[in-house]
């Protein structure tokens, strides 16, 4: 590998040759564009996966800006349209090396009342959506990856700790944690890794509408040992190294990259 070059910290084309699929791009504020902008500065070929037509509209030129082409649907709640993604990903790349899992959702109701009134149905429509998604996308990705592959996924600090309002999602990213244990504890003789980022707060269309997000965001900032908010470059830094051979011995772990907020008292 070459030594440290302009635009990158680690060597171009880290990522040479490596096939990444990502879901949860919804637009340029997104946790996982920052990713994707960075593998793909790493030499990396990246499959983009968008929601449904209105968010199509959003990714596609984001995926042209960086030249990629391939651009697919995926609802995770449907069975159909992750097998046929990972159809359409066997045939036109045969193996795949890494995936980005950054999706949630949560009703945004359940994000504003108190937890006790949560429903049946939008206490499975999070889990669903925010862990079963992970099992399920992790499950197909085996297939493709003969030789294993690196696994990332991406959580807050509201499935330790009962964060205010974050509620069904808190139960969900705990899901989500555990997931990923039992997923690299199941993958690991295929060598596939399994790991999550577990993030500050960032605001992201994710954040948007929360109540007071900007109250949370200064009150974290004034906390945190770094003493400023985490971006979203912070989490892909931590990100390539996940999906790197960088972390070749690491599986099953929930790193914080939260400007060190997580391991402050008073
Ligand atoms: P974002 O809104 O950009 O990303 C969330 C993504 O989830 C969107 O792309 C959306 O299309 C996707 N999504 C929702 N329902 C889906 C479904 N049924 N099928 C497929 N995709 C679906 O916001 P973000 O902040 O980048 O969030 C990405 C991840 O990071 C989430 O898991 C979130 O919980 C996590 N996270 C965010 C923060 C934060 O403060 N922004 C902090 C820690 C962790
Ligand atoms: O995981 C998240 C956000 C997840 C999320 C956000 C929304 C808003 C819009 C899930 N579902 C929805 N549904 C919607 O309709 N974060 C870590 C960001 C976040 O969300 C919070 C936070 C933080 C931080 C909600 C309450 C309190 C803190």
């Amino acid at each position: 590998m070459s030594t440290s070059t302009e635009g990158s910290m680690y060597g171009n084309g880290m990522f040479a040759g490596k096939k990444v699929l990502v879901l949860g791009v919804a637009n340029n504020k997104s946790i996982a564009w920052a990713i994707t902008e960075s593998l793909s500065k790493e030499g990396a070929t990246v499959c983009l996966t968008y929601l449904n037509e209105a968010l199509e509209k959003r990714v596609r030129p984001l995926a042209e800006s960086i030249g990629c082409t391939d651009v697919l649907p995926c609802d995770v709640q449907s069975d159909e349209e992750l097998d046929n993604l990972f159809a359409e990903l066997e045939s036109r790349w045969g193996t795949i090396d890494c995936i980005v899992h950054s999706v949630a959702f949560a009703d945004r109701e359940d994000l504003q009342r108190p937890f006790s009134e949560t429903s049946r149905a939008g206490f499975q429509l999070a889990l669903d959506i925010s862990a079963y998604s992970l099992v399920a996308v992790a499950g197909r990705a085996k297939k493709l990856m003969p030789e294993g592959g690196s696994i990332i996924t991406m959580t807050y600090l509201g499935a330790l700790r009962a964060i205010e309002n974050y509620n069904v999602m808190g139960v969900a990213k705990a899901a989500l944690e555990s997931s990923v244990r039992y997923l690299a504890a199941d993958l690991g003789a295929s060598n596939i890794r399994v790991n999550a980022i577990s993030a500050g707060p960032i605001k992201t269309l994710a954040a948007s509408g929360i109540p007071q997000f900007k109250q949370l965001l200064a009150a974290f900032a004034e906390k945190a040992p770094l003493k400023r908010n985490v971006e979203q470059g912070d989490v892909a830094k931590t990100a390539l190294y996940f999906l790197s051979d960088l972390s070749s011995g690491v599986t099953g772990e929930v790193t914080y990259v939260d400007c060190g907020y997580s391991i402050t008292g008073t």
